[in-house]
């Protein structure tokens, strides 16, 4: 079901039309009250007059992550202190947090993107959508409660972690949807599997998955696990949250809510704007946000968008599932490596499970890549002898996919640790 077909089903014209409408007052606003915008746009020699229509949009400062970080906690409020009503942010493991402050505008704007993201999957107000993603000063759990409320499903606030209630719950109240990390959604298919779930007869038809990378052959993994359709949803505490851009029924690349989030791909390297097609760095403008509004935020996500029809019906232009980010992007020995890519060919394998760590080092002035991924029980019991011939096939694969010598170590099942939230799946040693 399409939950607003005004928006999600705009012509083109109508849909410039709104966006250059908002941009023009965003840009105004900005100017007059955030000095940070006021200085970088001064310095670019740009006025709020010089922008007259969506595509002036390229005249416009980037915001890049260091930014936010420099004028934290609240240096870009373009609302008053009193009208903000709710604050999130980023976990914040490496420096500052990042922030979003919430008008009543913007959370309305939160549940209507998120309703739209669960009505994509098939969700209605017959559904009970168990939510796992943390509650808390991070986005997922209460982004995810807001959409399901807006959309008039029955809501479990579970949170993230304690999987034997979450199965529990599961098969208590009839959870019909399941949203959560992908890499959590493993971790409970694996622990219904000890408890003797069998999730056949459970019934969860969706699950909604994001907040970490993943890839097709994970979501192959999980489709066939946990019994349930999975779909990729994208966002960012930056931006809103989760509900800036996800799959419909066709699972084929994450409609972006463009109505609100106006997105660019471009080369990091250069800044400039690419084409539709052209892999890049996702750039957004969020063009209807009133607590904190931020002009083309750097997102160091990689993927390309695609403005060609969906099959589902919605105009609005999709981006390809996330290829990697510019940060997260390995360079060994001079060659480019996104982990995303290691994930595909191990996936592919009979005997391995979806659980890997990747560890970088240093030795000397060369860089080395070991990958450490889990048996499935079936060979752990195997020989010795066996497991280090199958070692050797897996860097052959590894090789043949991505060019570099690694050094792959068969793991005992259970030995990588699990996570509530995000995975951590790099250990880069090179930078301690
Ligand atoms: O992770 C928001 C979110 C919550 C998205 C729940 C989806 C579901 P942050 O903690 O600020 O916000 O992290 C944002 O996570 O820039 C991406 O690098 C990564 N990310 C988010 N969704 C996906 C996804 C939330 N579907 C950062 N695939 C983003 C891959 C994702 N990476």
């Amino acid at each position: 079901m399409i939950w607003n077909p005004k928006y999600e089903t705009m012509s083109e014209n109508e849909l410039r039309k709104h966006q250059t409408e908002n941009l023009i007052e965003l840009v105004k606003k900005l100017y007059e009250k955030v000095p940070f915008y006021k200085n970088k746009m001064d310095d670019l020699g740009v006025k709020p007059s010089d922008i007259k229509d969506i595509s002036d949009i390229a005249k416009l400062p980037f915001t890049t992550k260091n930014d936010m970080r420099d004028v934290y906690p609240l240096g870009l409020l373009a609302s008053d202190l009193q009208d903000i009503i709710e604050i999130h942010t980023s976990s914040g493991t490496t420096g500052k947090p990042v922030v979003d402050a919430y008008t009543q505008k913007d959370l309305d704007i939160w549940a209507e993107v998120m309703a739209r993201t669960l009505a994509m999957g098939g969700v209605t107000k017959d559904d009970v959508v168990q939510n796992a993603y943390g509650y808390g000063l991070f986005t997922g759990g209460l982004g995810v409660h807001y959409g399901v409320k807006r959309l008039g499903a029955c809501v479990l606030p579970i949170s993230g972690g304690n999987t034997k209630r979450q199965l529990q719950i599961m098969q208590d109240f009839k959870s019909t949807v399941l949203t959560c990390t992908p890499s959590y959604s493993l971790y409970l298919a694996e622990g219904g599997r000890e408890e003797g779930v069998d999730f056949k007869k459970l019934g969860l038809k969706a699950g909604f998955f994001g907040a970490e990378p993943w890839s097709d052959s994970m979501r192959d993994e999980i489709q066939a696990k946990l019994h349930l359709k999975a779909y990729d949803i994208y966002g960012l505490t930056e931006i809103i949250g989760p509900g800036v851009a996800s799959e419909c029924e066709y699972q084929d690349k994450l409609h972006i809510s463009e109505d609100h989030f106006y997105p660019e791909i471009i080369d990091p390297a250069t800044g400039k704007v690419l084409a539709d097609g052209q892999k890049g760095e996702l750039v957004i403008t969020t063009i209807t946000k009133e607590g904190t509004p931020i002009l083309r935020y750097r997102t160091r996500d990689i993927t390309f968008l695609d403005h060609t029809p969906c099959k589902c019906g919605r105009t609005t232009v999709r981006m390809h599932r996330l290829l990697g980010r510019t940060d997260d992007m390995l360079i060994i020995r001079g060659v480019n490596v996104f982990p995303s890519q290691i994930e595909e060919v191990l996936l592919k394998l009979e005997g391995v499970e979806p659980h890997y760590q990747l560890i970088v080092e240093r030795k000397g002035n060369l860089d080395f890549l070991e990958v450490n991924v889990e048996m499935n029980e079936k060979l752990f019991s195997d020989e010795i002898k066996n497991l280090e011939k199958f070692e050797s096939e897996i860097e052959k694969e590894l090789y043949s996919a991505l060019n570099i010598h690694t050094k792959v170590r068969l793991v005992e099942p259970k030995s990588i640790p699990r996570s509530e939230g995000k995975a951590k799946r790099i250990i880069d040693k090179r930078l301690i």
